[in-house]
């Protein structure tokens, strides 16, 4: 059985972080240790003053990795939702010793700091992202289009540019999966356009139809599918450097699940940032989407081009 180190948000009730990534990863056979950077009541799209718990502190977080040096064993490492920079770093030190250890290790870093020209999280995280992405010991990032720009240190407003960043960055990361590209870039705001790029090979670009509801923990959800499609990729017969990327059945699990989650909303109304009973309609449908999780049929082609 595999094994993964999640350092990533705890919600007491709902489905993000590490909630939405370990209940399908276990299906898929997995055994997930979590480490969590936060233990909120729920997620923060329920409105900040509805918000309850605490951050884990780099020190806690330090004990807990201390304690892990002896017990782990990994085959892969993720890292989502960090509150601050002392975490970030935290993160970051006891991951590289980990990787140095084990350089056959997968790790994923989802390096989360905000959407849409929007900072979530306070702003001196950006160098240590920065620097961890340089570091050449990270083998998987999934940012959206603007952590994309906030890692390659320039804008992105065309197709090219984005191939640019793309090149830049792959210097130091074999595989980047661009989350969500602005609509500006394909002139279409009715799907969503994902990118997944390994060094050495054309990108594929994928289109999937935008569901018009705000749910939350998609890309946890999305990181944690990535990692086990990544982790099977790589333990093939065929040499690392020659096997392509592909994350449709990814794409499609993570629709199915988004499905899932509508048919069983009450009411089908269009979930809005900051009201707590759409917000709690919307939680995303983890345990109700079980049977996605392992299905091997086909999906849907979302190959744009
Ligand atoms: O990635 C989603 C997420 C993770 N962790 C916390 C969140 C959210 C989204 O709102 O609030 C604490």
């Amino acid at each position: 059985m595999p094994r993964l180190l999640a350092t990533q948000s705890h919600v007491v009730h709902g489905f993000v972080g590490n909630k939405a990534a370990t209940f399908p990863l276990q299906c898929k056979g997995w055994d997930v240790d979590c480490l969590n950077s936060v233990q909120f009541s729920n997620h923060t799209g329920y409105g900040m003053e509805r918000v309850f718990g605490t951050c884990t502190s780099a020190q806690e977080l330090q004990l807990v990795f201390d304690g892990l040096k002896v017990l782990s064993d990994y085959d892969a490492m993720l890292s989502g939702y960090l509150p601050n920079q002392e975490s970030v770093a935290c993160m970051a030190k006891n991951y590289k010793e980990l990787k140095m250890k084990q350089p056959n290790l997968i790790w994923l870093l989802d390096p989360v700091m905000g959407d849409n020209g929007q900072l979530y999280v306070s702003k001196d995280v950006i160098p240590e992202y920065k620097s961890l992405v340089q570091s050449s010991l990270v083998d998987v990032i999934t940012p959206n289009q603007f952590e994309l720009e906030i890692l390659y240190g320039r804008e992105i407003h065309s197709l090219r540019e984005l191939q640019s960043a793309l090149h830049t960055l792959h210097k130091t990361v074999p595989i980047i999966v661009v989350t969500s590209c602005s609509p500006e870039l394909f002139n279409d705001s009715e799907h969503l356009y994902c990118v997944a790029s390994k060094r050495g090979q054309t990108p594929t670009i994928y289109r999937v139809p935008i569901i018009d509801s705000y749910f939350t923990g998609v890309g946890d959800l999305f990181s944690a599918l990535l990692l086990d499609t990544i982790y099977n990729m790589q333990k093939g017969p065929k040499s690392k450097d020659v096997v392509s990327l592909d994350i449709n059945h990814v794409l499609g699990i993570v629709q199915k699940v988004l499905a899932v989650t509508l048919e069983n909303s009450p009411t089908n109304i269009k979930a809005a940032m900051g009201s707590p009973l759409t917000m709690k309609e919307m939680e995303l449908r983890i345990i109700e989407s079980r049977d996605w999780y392992v299905f091997a049929g086909p999906t849907d082609n979302f190959v744009y081009r």
